[in-house]
């Protein structure tokens, strides 16, 4: 190799350190690798720089927030998902005020450079609202790359593994019957596996219901008033004795080849949560997901002391650090990271990774409270690694769909991304005005005396 096509000469070193010294982006324009930063450009391709971030804050149906980065390529752009339900406009402040700022100029190619700069270089580093600004900027690169090289970005992340991604649907009810009824409506759709969530006697509102046993006294009741959070009532002993109670009922019922689950939703303590683990064992549950709140990840220890039932965890985690002890200690069975919330596909790639190197399988939040885009690059992932386990889904509304269309497609209980190039989703722009942000939270949660409780 001549010393030109060996890494930067020092003719292009000192163009690249006087760039950075200068704050500059990473790419000092034309060098004699053609101007690709930190190694060769494609041949054929021209250097592109980011020319605008535009951050849409639109409500078809509920809050999203979409990131769109437009280049220097006439008509080349990507999109991106910022969403982080009931915090929508601090992300897209952050984006616009701090992030977008940093991003006009720079090559939109050098994912991995930009995801460093953005997690690391801004020293305030992590955290649900940074993270998932940066996911937005994420996603919206990757979108960028694939429409440039002409494929789906799974092809970019190393070609499918899979035929498409086993998904995993909710079903609830107030009682034991009414969950049935719903797993079997999950069924006859295609799904093999379903998480089943059921209505706990005497509380008022319960994580995964529809809410209808809510009663209108408890100690610490916040009054409802429009665009505040609703207050549930949460009590270890009632939900402790029922969801084993439901399972039992469910196996007796459906027989055994549905794959069932189960989202503690983070509500347990430690002794609490290992009992649940340990009593749920009999029915053989695909995954028990989110046991503990996520400061409490020393504790899964205890839990695996006591239960074989597989264990899945993670919706809250915001990088890959977070998420170290669990695998590397075998903690956990499924990691179930949201894409939108760790920092976007880039972060993904190194979760799955470490997992891999652990045995522990992928199972990434797909919520109805984030976008499209995420979704589809949860897709993306899932049928390009090697250790994927099981996806969450929602089918979107038409509403949502005119606003942002494209995304995976459920069938015969796989999801699946076509060959459109990048992620395969978009923006509506126009019609993402007709739709204003609504302030609204997720609910928050209290004991009988009043105190609070993780919801
Ligand atoms: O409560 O995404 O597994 N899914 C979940 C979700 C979360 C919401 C929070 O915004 O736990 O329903
Ligand atoms: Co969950």
């Amino acid at each position: 190799m001549s010393k030109h096509t060996n890494g930067p000469g020092r003719r292009n070193f000192l163009k690249l350190t006087s760039a950075v010294a200068l704050g500059g982006p990473l790419v000092a324009g034309e060098t004699e690798m053609g101007g690709g930063g930190a190694g060769p450009r494609p041949r054929g391709l021209s250097p592109l720089k980011i020319t605008d971030v535009r951050v849409i804050v639109t409500c078809p149906g509920r809050n999203y927030v979409l990131v769109k980065i437009l280049t220097s390529e006439p008509g080349l752009y990507g999109v991106g998902d910022a969403t982080l339900n009931g915090r929508e406009l601090a992300v897209a402040t952050a984006l616009e005020k701090h992030i977008a700022p940093l991003l006009i100029g720079r090559d939109p190619e050098q994912i991995e450079d930009i995801y460093q700069y953005l997690y690391r270089g801004s020293y305030w580093r992590s955290g649900p609202v940074q993270m998932t600004a940066v996911a937005g900027v994420d996603l919206a690169l990757w979108d960028i790359k694939g429409k440039r090289a002409g494929m789906p970005v799974y092809q970019l992340l190393g070609g499918r593994t899979r035929i498409g991604a086993l998904a995993y649907t909710h079903a609830s009810g107030n009682d034991f019957s009414e969950v049935e009824d719903a797993v079997h409506r999950a069924v006859a759709r295609g799904f093999k596996c379903v998480r089943a969530q059921v209505a706990i006697p005497g509380m008022e509102g319960t994580y995964g219901t529809s809410g209808k046993q809510r009663s209108e006294e408890h100690a610490g009741r916040v009054a409802q008033q429009a665009g505040l959070p609703e207050t549930e009532l949460f009590e270890p002993g009632p939900y402790l004795r029922t969801v084993p109670k439901l399972f039992e009922h469910l196996r007796l019922k459906l027989g055994d080849e549905v794959e069932l689950l189960h989202d503690t939703h983070e509500k347990l303590g430690p002794i609490d949560a290992a009992r649940l683990a340990h009593e749920l064992e009999p029915y053989h549950l695909f995954f028990l997901e989110d046991l503990l709140r996520p400061e409490h990840k020393e504790s899964f220890r205890l839990i695996r002391q006591h239960s074989t039932t597989p264990l899945a965890m993670g919706e809250l985690f915001n990088s890959l650090w977070d998420c170290v002890p669990l695998i590397t200690e075998q903690l956990i069975d499924y990691i179930r990271c949201d894409l939108g919330h760790i920092g976007g596909i880039t972060a993904a790639r190194k979760v799955a990774a470490l997992a891999e190197a652990f045995q522990v399988k992928s199972a990434w939040h797909g919520p109805a409270d984030i976008g499209p885009p995420t979704h589809a690059a949860n897709i993306h992932v899932d049928i390009s690694i090697p250790n994927f386990g099981v996806q969450e889904m929602v089918f979107f509304p038409d509403v949502t769909r005119e606003v942002i269309p494209g995304g995976p497609v459920f069938k015969d209980g796989y999801m699946n991304v076509d060959d459109a190039p990048g992620l395969g989703t978009d923006v509506n722009e126009e019609a993402a005005k007709k739709y204003a942000y609504q302030r609204a939270y997720l609910p928050t949660a209290r004991r009988k005396d009043g105190s609070v409780q993780d919801w």
